[in-house]
């Protein structure tokens, strides 16, 4: 797990949102078939990773991260048949496979609750995390993710469980060494399937403290923000360590975690991520931390809105103070959307006028830096967020759960609120994928689980591969220089002219390389006036996201939104 050449380091992943990918059977639903009809395209990116989001037995209350059982799929993805192919196609044409592990909390209908909920002697009771009530009420008063309070009340024992997430979630008790090995069992089952690895969900919120001590909470508020309590909670490293020894340390497999961001520090970072630690390879560490300072939000929906005023300086240092925690011995995640997160160029970029010139600046951010890109479904054609039109559009309990709280707290009217949530809702990222100009955008014969973006005819994946200029062949070469040039995966960042307003410049360093990577992040035009130690080098430019770019580095004027990558000579 720790020496250069691991293949992990020089992997680009790609996300597919399994729902949203490709329909094979005109259900209105994407699925496995889907998946496997597109991996040509995939192939042709120029991607070697792909990662499924969950795609087990799960009754959707969130979209399959409530998993039912872990070792079956589910019906509206197909067979464990269709799996079985997809994989040996994927293996097939050089690429690998790797798959959402979600251990934090099972569903509510999975066989451990459903047993662990029928009485306090069950043998599954310890599986999960059980409290008698405090005086008439909650245990604490820790605030759910989705909102409301963390805990629900089982009229049947009489307790409380605990879901950090919604309450069809129940938190596993990792505390329970019986149910650790059932974990590793199912993480070693998939593995022996032949699998490349793992991505594992909510992974720093495994460790409880037993004593469950309350949040502090503002005058009024009924729930808090428990996650100084259970984010990298007491016992997380050791279980960490033991699952690693246990399992990922047995296959050739790279694990990457899913980190909340509560307290991240340099430190915090390298204690999953340190090669030494033998923990993970790599974790999505800043979700909502790379834009923001969220240290006065008190609940995830205020974080949320946070976003909305992210900017380029605090991007500058976020990036920076990361590149720099694992340049020495550790290894870093590149993303900057998700799943749960914004469109990248509808958040960081223009989605009007610039968005093909936009959408080729984040990608040359994604693609230059040192770590692991991930490329979310859609983000190579410059896929923007969703726009929908009233609440019973969306989907997502997470979306539904903030709007009555809008509603409820923030007294916003429902055009604001809606608003809000197009900008900033998962729904927005999750519509089908566009893949040519036919209707549903040919994700699907039958009706879309979830409304497709009208912007399809004009954003479609048929029309980019042929184009030439478009963003995803614009993704395809930068990919590939990616690979020819190693510097661009292991080399040493630097910051360059940290305090320009549009500018965000840094170089990379491996050996006798040099690169320097120019991205202006605004609508306007700017000059990048090198520093006296880059001044007079010979450059070449690799890449740029213009036609006209003028090869010299001094006095280069960027036009907006404009990128280049130059390799420069001693
Ligand atoms: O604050 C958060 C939630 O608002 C996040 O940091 C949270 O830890 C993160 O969103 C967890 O996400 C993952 O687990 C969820 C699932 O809904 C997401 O889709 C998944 O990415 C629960 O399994």
């Amino acid at each position: 797990m720790i020496s250069m050449t691991d293949w992990w380091k020089e992997a680009v992943v790609y996300q597919v949102y399994p729902m949203s990918f490709m329909d094979g059977n005109g259900d209105g639903t994407g699925d496995l078939r889907g998946i496997t009809s597109k991996l040509d395209y995939l192939k042709s990116l120029g991607v070697d990773v792909i990662w499924l989001c969950p795609i087990y037995e799960s009754p959707d209350v969130d979209n399959g991260y409530d998993v039912s059982d872990y070792k079956k799929i589910s019906k509206k993805f197909g067979t464990m048949r269709d799996f079985d192919r997809l994989l040996s196609e994927v293996h097939r044409r050089g690429m690998k496979l790797i798959m959402d592990g979600v251990y934090n909390h099972t569903s509510s209908q999975h066989k451990w609750f459903i047993e662990s909920r029928k009485s306090k002697r069950n043998r599954y009771r310890g599986y999960y995390i059980w409290r008698p009530p405090k005086g008439s009420g909650e245990p604490n008063n820790w605030a759910a993710f989705f909102g409301g309070s963390a805990w629900a009340y089982d009229k049947r024992t009489k307790e409380y469980y605990l879901h950090l997430f919604a309450a069809a979630q129940p938190d596993l008790n990792w505390d329970n060494s019986d149910v650790r090995e059932e974990i590793y069992e199912i993480i070693g089952w998939w593995f022996k399937k032949g699998i490349d690895g793992m991505r594992f969900d909510a992974i720093n919120l495994i460790s409880k403290p037993p004593a469950l001590p309350d949040a502090k909470a503002t005058p009024g508020q009924r729930y808090a923000n428990g996650e100084r309590y259970f984010v990298n909670g007491p016992k997380a490293h050791r279980y960490l360590k033991e699952m690693n020894k246990k399992v990922l340390s047995r296959y050739d497999v790279m694990c990457v975690g899913e980190i909340n961001r509560y307290g991240m520090s340099m430190k915090t970072l390298m204690d999953y991520v340190g090669f030494r630690r033998h923990e993970l390879n790599m974790v999505f560490h800043d979700n909502s931390q790379l834009d923001y300072d969220e240290s006065h939000a008190r609940t995830s929906l205020e974080r949320r809105e946070k976003r909305l005023s992210w900017n380029l300086d605090l991007l500058k240092d976020r990036i920076t103070m990361w590149q720099n925690a694992t340049y020495n011995g550790g290894w870093d995640t590149l993303y900057l959307g998700n799943h749960d997160y914004p469109r990248i160029v509808s958040h960081f970029g223009d989605d009007g006028k610039y968005r093909v010139e936009s959408a080729k600046m984040l990608a040359t951010f994604l693609l230059t830096l040192r770590g692991t890109p991930y490329i979310y479904q859609g983000e190579e054609l410059g896929m923007t967020n969703m726009k929908f039109g009233s609440i019973s559009e969306f989907n997502d309990v997470f979306a539904i759960n903030m709007y009555k709280e809008y509603a409820r707290t923030y007294k916003k009217g429902e055009k604001t609120a809606i608003r809000m949530l197009n900008e900033l809702s998962r729904d927005s990222v999750r519509t089908p994928m566009q893949w040519d100009g036919t209707r549903n955008a040919g994700f699907s014969k039958g009706r879309p689980w979830l409304r497709v973006n009208p912007n399809y005819k004009k954003i479609n994946a048929s029309d980019e591969v042929r184009d030439n200029d478009s963003v995803f062949n614009y993704y395809r070469k930068l990919i590939r220089l990616r690979k020819s040039h190693k510097v661009l995966v292991h080399g040493k960042y630097d910051i360059v002219l940290r305090e320009h307003k549009q500018i965000y410049a840094y170089t990379r360093k491996y050996g006798k390389d040099l690169a320097l990577v120019v991205l202006n992040f605004s609508r306007k035009t700017a000059t990048f006036n090198p520093p006296k130690k880059l001044r007079g080098r010979p450059a070449r430019l690799l890449i740029s996201n213009y036609k006209s770019s003028g090869r010299a580095i001094e006095k280069a004027r960027l036009m907006p939104y404009g990128a280049r990558v130059y390799l420069l000579k001693e």
